[in-house]
C-alpha cells in the first residue's frame, strides 16, 4: 500500500515535471508544421450593444443592459456605458473594410432585438433598424464576406424584461416571431445564424446572479426556468428556419456555449469526478439536450436538483422537466456546435455545503479555482493562459456530442490597450497551436474559428477598461477611429499562410509578464509584485 502510494507520487512528478511531452506540454503540443485544413474557415465576432451605440437612435428603444446601466452606472468598472460604443451604427463601412483587411471569410456580428422590434413583439418592425442590418450585409457581400447572425446576444427589450423576460413561458412566442422576421429579410444573404451566445451566462449570471443584465439575483430558481424557456425557444426557432427558410435558401443554424475547460485540481478519482461533472452540469446544461443522442437535461443536474429540492422542503424539484414530446422536439436541432472558449478551471469536490442556498452553485457542490502559475495580466482576471485545456475541451466535446462539427465562435484575450500587443500575440499563436493539435493529432470535430473581437468595443461590467480587439478603437476621437493592431497582422498571416508565423515558440510565455507594462500608471504597482514571482 505504502509503496502503491510512492509509486503515484513519483509518477504525478514526472507527469509534472515532464510538462513538455506531447499532449501534456502546457502550451497544447510542440511546435507543429501542420496547417489548417483547406474547408476551414476563419472569422472574426463582434455583438450589437458592444460595438453599435445609437441606442435610441431611429426607433430602438432600451434593451435590458440599456437599462441596466442608465438606472445602476455603478454597475461599469469605470462607469462608462454604450450609448456611442465605437459607433459601428454609423461606421459599419469601416468595419467591414477591416474584416476585408483580416482576409478572413465570415464575419459574425448580432442583433439588436429592440432595433429591430421597438415592442418586443413582432406587431410592429422597425424598417430603420432593417435597412442597417440590410446595409451592413450588402457591404459584407460587397467584399465577398460570408454575413453570420447571432439572433440573441443578450440585449432583451426591456419591454419584455418588464413581463418576465427568459422567466415567462410565452417569450418561446416572442423570440420566434422575432427571429422569424430575421429570417424573412436576411436568410437570402446570411448562410450562418447562431439563435443563442452563451446562454449560461444570460440564466445562470443574468437571472442567478448579478454578473450579467437583468441581475435579478433569483438564485436557485430563476437561472432553472430561463433556461427551460431559452431551449424551447431555440428548437422552435430551429424548426422554423428548417421547415420554412431552409428549403428556399439553405443555410446552417447552431447555438454559441461558453465553456471553460475543466481539470481535476489533483490527479485523484475525486477531483477527476468533479472536473467532469462540472463540463456536464455547465455547458452540459445547454448541450445535453441539444447534442446529445439521447437528448433532455444530463442526469446528473437532474438527480442533483431533485434531491437538494427534496431537502430543502420543494413541493417539487426547482429544475422543470421536459415532456418525452419535448426531449424529441429539442433534440438534434443544431447544425453545429459554436463554441465560445478563453480560459480553464481546475475542480475539485466541495467539503459541504457551497454558494448560495438554494443556487445552481450550491446544487452541483463542486469548488473551482484558477492555478497561480498560470500565466496571464489580462484585464480580465479570470482570463487565465491555458492552451492544453482548448485543445483538451475540443476533444472532450469532440467525444461527447458524437463528433458534431463545432465552429470556436470567440476566442480571444483582453489587456489594457495599445497598438504593439505582444500578450494577444502571443494567446492566439498558442490557442492556434494548440488548435492545429486538436484538429490532426485527436481529430477533434473543428470546421471553423472566430477571433474575439474584430475590434475594441464595450466589454459590460469592464466598460471599456478591457480591450479585446484587433483593431485598436480610440473611443475619445469624434469619429472613432480604428487601428490595426500587432494582432491583427498576426491573424492576417495565420488566416493567408493557413499556419503558424515561422518564429512561432511554443515555450514562451514571456508576453505575459511584459504585458503588466501596459496596466495604467495609477494602479499601485507594488502588490502585483508577489504575482510577478510566481509567474517568474
Ligand atoms: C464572451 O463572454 C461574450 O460572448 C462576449 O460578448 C464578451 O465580450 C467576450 O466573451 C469577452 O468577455 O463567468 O464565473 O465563469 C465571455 C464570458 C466571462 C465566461 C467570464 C467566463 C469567467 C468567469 N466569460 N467567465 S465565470
Amino acid at each position: 500500500m505504502k509503496m502503491y502510494k510512492y509509486l503515484t507520487f513519483i509518477t504525478v512528478l514526472v507527469l509534472v515535471c515532464n510538462g513538455s511531452a506531447d499532449i501534456l506540454n502546457f502550451s497544447g503540443g510542440d511546435k507543429s508544421n501542420y496547417t489548417f485544413p483547406k474547408e476551414f474557415f476563419f472569422g472574426v465576432s463582434t455583438a450589437a450593444i458592444q460595438i453599435e451605440g445609437a441606442w435610441n437612435e431611429d426607433g430602438k428603444t432600451e434593451s435590458i443592459w440599456d437599462h441596466l446601466i442608465h438606472t445602476n452606472p455603478d454597475f461599469v468598472r469605470d462607469r462608462s456605458n454604450p450609448d456611442v460604443a465605437a459607433d459601428s451604427y454609423h461606421l459599419y463601412k469601416r468595419d467591414a473594410e477591416m474584416v476585408h483587411e483580416l482576409g478572413v471569410d465570415i464575419y459574425r456580428f448580432s442583433i439588436s432585438w429592440p432595433r429591430i422590434l421597438p415592442t418586443g413583439l413582432a406587431n410592429e418592425v422597425n424598417p430603420l433598424g432593417i435597412l442597417y442590418y440590410k446595409n451592413l450585409i450588402n457591404e459584407l457581400v460587397k467584399y465577398n464576406i460570408t454575413p453570420m447572425v447571432t439572433i440573441y446576444h443578450w440585449d432583451l427589450p426591456q419591454k419584455l424584461q418588464d413581463i418576465g423576460g427568459w422567466t415567462n413561458a410565452h417569450i418561446v412566442d416572442y423570440y420566434t416571431d422575432y427571429a422569424n422576421v430575421l429570417f424573412a429579410n436576411f436568410a437570402d444573404k446570411v448562410k450562418y445564424w447562431v439563435t443563442f451566445n452563451e446562454p449560461m451566462q444570460t440564466c445562470l449570471e443574468g437571472y442567478g446572479g448579478t454578473y450579467r443584465a437583468p441581475a435579478l439575483d433569483r438564485h436557485g430558481i430563476a437561472e432553472y426556468l430561463c433556461t427551460h424557456n431559452l431551449l424551447k425557444a431555440h428548437a422552435s426557432a430551429y424548426h422554423l428556419f428548417d421547415q420554412q427558410y431552409r428549403p428556399t435558401y439553405g443555410g446552417k443554424i447552431g447555438m454559441s456555449l461558453d465553456s471553460n475547460w475543466a481539470e481535476p485540481k489533483a490527479n485523484t478519482s475525486k477531483d477527476k469526478a468533479a472536473a467532469e461533472l462540472y463540463l456536464q452540469t455547465h455547458v452540459g446544461w445547454y448541450a445535453h439536450p441539444v447534442y446529445s443522442a439521447e437528448g433532455n437535461y444530463p442526469p446528473d443536474l437532474i438527480r442533483l436538483v431533485d434531491e437538494k429540492s427534496r431537502q430543502q422542503n420543494y413541493t417539487r424539484s426547482r429544475l422543470p422537466k421536459f415532456s418525452p414530446e419535448e426531449v424529441v422536439y429539442i433534440r438534434g436541432t443544431a447544425d453545429f456546435f459554436g463554441l465560445n472558449h478563453y480560459t480553464t478551471y481546475m475542480l475539485s469536490m466541495a467539503d459541504g455545503e457551497v454558494g448560495k442556498i438554494p443556487s445552481h452553485e450550491n446544487d452541483i457542490g463542486i469548488v473551482r479555482v484558477q492555478d497561480a502559475s498560470w500565466p496571464s495580466m489580462s484585464s480580465s482576471s479570470w482570463l487565465k493562459v491555458v492552451p492544453f485545456g482548448f485543445r483538451r475541451l475540443l476533444r472532450w466535446i469532440t467525444k461527447e456530442y458524437n463528433n458534431v462539427p463545432i465552429i470556436v465562435t470567440e476566442n480571444g484575450y483582453a489587456d489594457f490597450s495599445g497598438v504593439h500587443d505582444d500578450a494577444r500575440v502571443s494567446y492566439y499563436s498558442h490557442y492556434l497551436n494548440a488548435l492545429l493539435h486538436a484538429i490532426h493529432e485527436d481529430n477533434s470535430s473543428v470546421i471553423g474559428y472566430f477571433a474575439w473581437s474584430l475590434m475594441d468595443n464595450f466589454e459590460w461590467d469592464d466598460g471599456y477598461v478591457s480591450r479585446f480587439g484587433l483593431y485598436l478603437v480610440d473611443f475619445k476621437s469624434p469619429n472613432k477611429t480604428r487601428t490595426a493592431k500587432d494582432s491583427a497582422r498576426l491573424y492576417a498571416s495565420v488566416v493567408s499562410s493557413r499556419g503558424l508565423p515561422a518564429d512561432y515558440d511554443p515555450e514562451d510565455f514571456t508576453a505575459f509578464s511584459a504585458a503588466s507594462k501596459l496596466v495604467p500608471t495609477v494602479l499601485p504597482v507594488l502588490p502585483l509584485l508577489p504575482l510577478y514571482r510566481l509567474i517568474l
